[in-house]
């Protein structure tokens, strides 16, 4: 009925590719009345529909007994396997808290978050800068990053982890329901290799911590 029609924006003419992430991969195709779900997190909803990349940024200023002019940019890697999306130089004290020059460092959101697997709930985190200064000398530095993961128990992923999550393992382990989402592995919730009866008692046990 013409009422019913959806009248869109132009901005929604824009097709977006989705890239694959091992995080959010949930396909319902092979269970049928099962719809595809994207997950596990807002961080995910907004990579996905986000029209322009998001960026992380990282600021190295002094450290031990180099400054940030010493480093080669294009020897850079994050977390071990990333490279920069890009490098600049920034003036002294331009960054609060940071002495010399700063070296900033632009990463991609989704890159930078994929490099830590799976994550559960609020987690502090480590990353590392690793690369070469001009003088051949590997160096490394860390930082501090919190990451919002998904929900510890939540199983259904509807974003509580509560008693409906308990019957919706029971119900996938002795009644043919479908496996735990966003991935299947997480049915396994004690994580010893094996889904069955155990995982429902430590969910159970999970839930009235
Ligand atoms: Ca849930
Ligand atoms: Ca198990």
């Amino acid at each position: 009925m013409r009422r019913n029609l959806l009248v869109l924006p132009l901005a929604a003419l824009i097709v977006l590719t989705i890239p694959f992430s091992p995080v959010s991969a949930t396909d319902g195709d092979n269970d049928p009345g099962v719809p595809t779900l994207i997950a596990p997190d807002l961080q995910y909803l907004i990579e996905a529909y986000h029209i322009l990349p998001l960026e992380d940024t990282i600021y190295i200023g002094r450290f031990d007994s180099h400054v940030a002019t010493d480093i080669d940019p294009t020897s850079l890697k994050i977390n071990g396997t990333l490279d920069p999306l890009s490098t600049a130089m920034l003036p002294v004290d331009s960054i609060e808290g940071l002495t010399g020059e700063v070296m900033q460092i632009t990463v991609l959101r989704h890159d930078f978050l994929m490099s830590y697997g799976l994550v559960f709930d609020s987690a502090a985190l480590t990353y590392t800068v690793e690369g070469m200064l001009y003088n051949k000398c590997p160096f490394e530095v860390e930082g501090d990053v919190t990451i919002r993961g998904h929900v510890s128990g939540d199983l259904n992923a509807d974003g509580v982890a509560n008693i409906v999550d308990i019957r919706y393992l029971i119900s996938h382990i002795y009644e043919g329901g479908p496996p735990a989402r966003p991935l299947p592995v997480l049915s396994d919730f004690n994580e010893d290799g094996q889904i069955n009866l155990l995982d429902i008692l430590d969910l159970i046990a999970f839930m009235l911590e």
